[in-house]
């Protein structure tokens, strides 16, 4: 069996991935596509994927692309049971918060990142940067709400919906997202964040 490829950056998208294959222990290689130089977008790179984008993965010759189905993907085939529920609920319920961290939250992190951490200093753009965590403020709540009544998003356990939302949220410190209304979704974000997994995935980033 070759190694599973993820391509990207780590301080990409594909610190997603890499997170997971950390949890999963999975015998992967990193593939370096920089998006900054525009290796994205050169004719090698958009046979794996035509959009452009990292990451995308190549798991024995299976190409995938996104990276929430490329995690959903990669968890059930090497974490079922452990980090991907067994159960059609549990799946289902991991896919929820899947989306859901890509609709409800992706958008307005980045934003806020962006304006207040990215962008040249002349570039920012204060008033949309606080526009972006206002929008925040009702998916935060219910994200509150969801760890008040058990420790992670489907129950007792860390499973890949846990990861896949919290590595969305990675951005919300340096996007100076303030969650002192919200104490039980900052909880649970440092009890994601300090897992030696996803440790090791931030160590690659540097
Ligand atoms: N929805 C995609 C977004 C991927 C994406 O936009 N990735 C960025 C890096 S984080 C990228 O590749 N940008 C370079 C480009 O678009 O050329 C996913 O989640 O995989």
């Amino acid at each position: 069996m070759a190694k599973v490829k993820i391509y990207g950056v780590p301080r990409s998208r594909a610190f997603r991935a890499l997170w997971l294959a950390k949890e999963l222990g999975l015998d992967y290689e990193n593939v370096m596509v920089d998006f900054a130089g525009g290796e994205t977008r050169q004719p090698a790179y958009l046979t794996i994927n035509p959009n452009g984008h990292v990451p995308a993965i190549d798991d024995n010759g299976f190409v995938l692309w996104e990276s929430m189905a490329i995690n959903l993907y990669l968890a059930k085939k090497y974490g079922l049971g452990t980090l991907y529920p067994k159960d059609l609920e549990g799946e289902a319920r991991t896919w929820q918060w899947s989306f859901w961290g890509m609709t409800e939250l992706e958008r307005h992190v980045l934003t806020a990142m962006f304006n207040r951490a990215i962008y040249p200093e002349d570039k920012r753009d204060a008033a949309a940067a606080d526009a972006a965590e206002q929008e925040l403020q009702h998916p935060l709540g219910v994200l509150d709400t969801a760890v008040t009544k058990a420790p992670y998003l489907i129950g007792d356990d860390f499973t890949a919906a846990d990861l896949n939302v919290a590595a969305i949220l990675s951005w919300a410190r340096p996007a100076r997202i303030d969650f002192g209304k919200f104490p039980k979704a900052a909880d649970w974000l440092s009890r994601c964040a300090l897992r030696p997994a996803a440790k090791a995935a931030r160590d690659l980033q540097r």
